[in-house]
């Protein structure tokens, strides 16, 4: 019977007795930022004036063959948050003096708008330097033949010197994560243009959504046909849904609150999949609502954060929670995972941001420490599994641990500013009136 009952209080004091030491913040902050530097160093020394690094190989990569300065643009405002003041000031040198768009190459206009239009602006706001707001509205000046089509939605592919545009077959995250970019651009240069092309191709996205109010995966942005009507929040869509709410807060836009309100009444209803495993957000047919798949992975995870800034703390806190048992499962996140089975559908790491910024965002809104241990956690994986002599890089596999050879730009842009920001002092970043494009840039509203 003693035994019994010492058994019992052994059990219900176990959470005390086992709980994890805190998390050191100031101590955890300083490694990100040494991580960081690491990284940025590795850059310098072997990808300068380059996109991006391959950390294996030591080799630079362009993504169009010629240089945009991707990692430099992505980089700026984490170097100027982290305080590297030197490096800060020698990537803006990098970035006034050698950056030009006058070239002939067929670019992605929602990769450039999110990482180089989205990094030029809030490199201006930081800076004040015009040099760069002239960038912004250089590169959105020819970006705007994308939106030249029978819809307003934008080609997916335009041609930076000649205007050409390409890609009819686009999707949602394309199309509808480019109006906090254009729209900010609109403000800080007194030109219309930019948001309303923008805000014009959201709300067509928008119209075409199903009678369950769902988008599908894939459209033609000639004709506005749906050619892939799979819906889900994972890629091709995820941003899409973050840009409505957005929109709303940083230019409080009545419509996009009332077209965001819609659709994630929507997503609650029909995606949203109690599991025996947890809450998760799956795929089903825009039109029939129908389950289709129960997929989920890295890029999935920026929803919890998107609940939270919403209001909607319980279930972003639940949908974090399967998260971190998807990031868990391995020792670091795959892809995507099936969360009926717990089993891997595609085993690569990308170094992505998304269940770190939800950690962030929840706990600015909680404060509960559970989030800071979850960092913490995020933190050690990719060092134990991602860093390189040069940098971090791509995992081939979480299940062998297979190193890959590309450090993303938005590495640096995203996932060390999330950790970094997760563990500084909540002054680190003054929030008022900022609002983060998909790729961590801070949009400040001024007007
Ligand atoms: C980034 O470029 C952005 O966060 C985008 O919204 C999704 N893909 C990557 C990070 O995973």
């Amino acid at each position: 019977m003693r035994l019994r009952i010492a058994a019992v209080v052994l059990l219900l004091s176990a959470p005390a007795m086992f709980a994890a030491p805190p998390v050191d913040r100031a101590a955890m902050a300083a490694k990100v930022r040494a991580e960081f530097l690491h990284s940025w160093k590795a850059y310098e020394q072997y990808a300068w004036g380059h996109d991006e690094l391959r950390p294996l190989t030591k080799q630079p990569r362009d993504w169009y063959g010629q240089s945009l300065l991707m990692t430099p643009v992505d980089s700026l405002d984490t170097l100027i948050l982290m305080g590297f003041d030197n490096e800060a000031q020698k990537a803006k040198t990098l970035i006034v003096d050698r950056l030009s768009f006058d070239k002939d190459i067929d670019v992605k206009v929602f990769e450039v708008t999110i990482r180089l239009l989205g990094g030029l602006l809030s490199g201006y706001q930081l800076t004040g330097d015009a040099r760069l707001l002239h960038l912004a509205d250089d590169l959105g000046a020819r970006l705007l033949p994308a939106f030249n089509t029978p819809t307003g939605m934008p080609y997916m592919y335009v041609n930076l010197r000649t205007g050409k545009t390409s890609g009819a077959r686009s999707n949602p995250a394309e199309i509808g994560t480019l109006i906090l970019e254009f729209g900010t651009l609109s403000k800080l240069t007194n030109k219309p243009v930019y948001f309303e092309k923008a805000k014009r191709a959201i709300v067509e996205l928008y119209k075409r959504r199903s009678k369950i109010d769902l988008v599908g995966e894939e459209i033609d942005v000639e004709t506005g046909a749906w050619v892939s009507k799979a819906s889900h929040v994972g890629g091709g869509i995820d941003s899409y849904y973050e840009y409505l709410l957005k929109c709303s807060r940083l230019f409080g836009d009545k419509d996009c609150e009332s077209m965001w309100k819609t659709s994630i009444a929507a997503l609650n209803k029909h995606l949203a999949d109690e599991a025996p495993t947890g809450l998760w957000y799956g795929e089903v047919d825009m039109d029939s609502g129908k389950r289709t798949s129960s997929e989920f992975g890295a890029l999935h995870a920026f929803l919890p954060a998107v609940l939270v800034m919403s209001g909607d703390v319980k279930r972003g806190r639940r949908l974090e929670e399967s998260c971190f048992r998807m990031w868990t499962l391995r020792g670091i996140e795959p892809e995507v995972l099936d969360y009926r089975t717990m089993t891997i559908k595609h085993a690569g790491y990308q170094l992505r941001p998304e269940i770190i910024e939800s950690a962030w965002y929840l706990h600015r809104a909680t404060h509960d420490d559970r989030y800071l241990m979850m960092g913490q956690t995020f933190f050690d994986s990719i060092v134990a599994h991602c860093r390189t002599e040069a940098g971090y890089t791509t995992l081939k596999s979480v299940v062998t641990m297979e190193k890959s050879d590309l450090m993303p730009s938005y590495f640096l842009a995203e996932t060390l500013k999330y950790l970094y920001l997760l563990f500084a002092p909540d002054a680190a970043m003054n929030m008022d009136k900022v609002v983060f494009n998909t790729e961590a840039h801070p949009l400040r509203r001024t007007w």
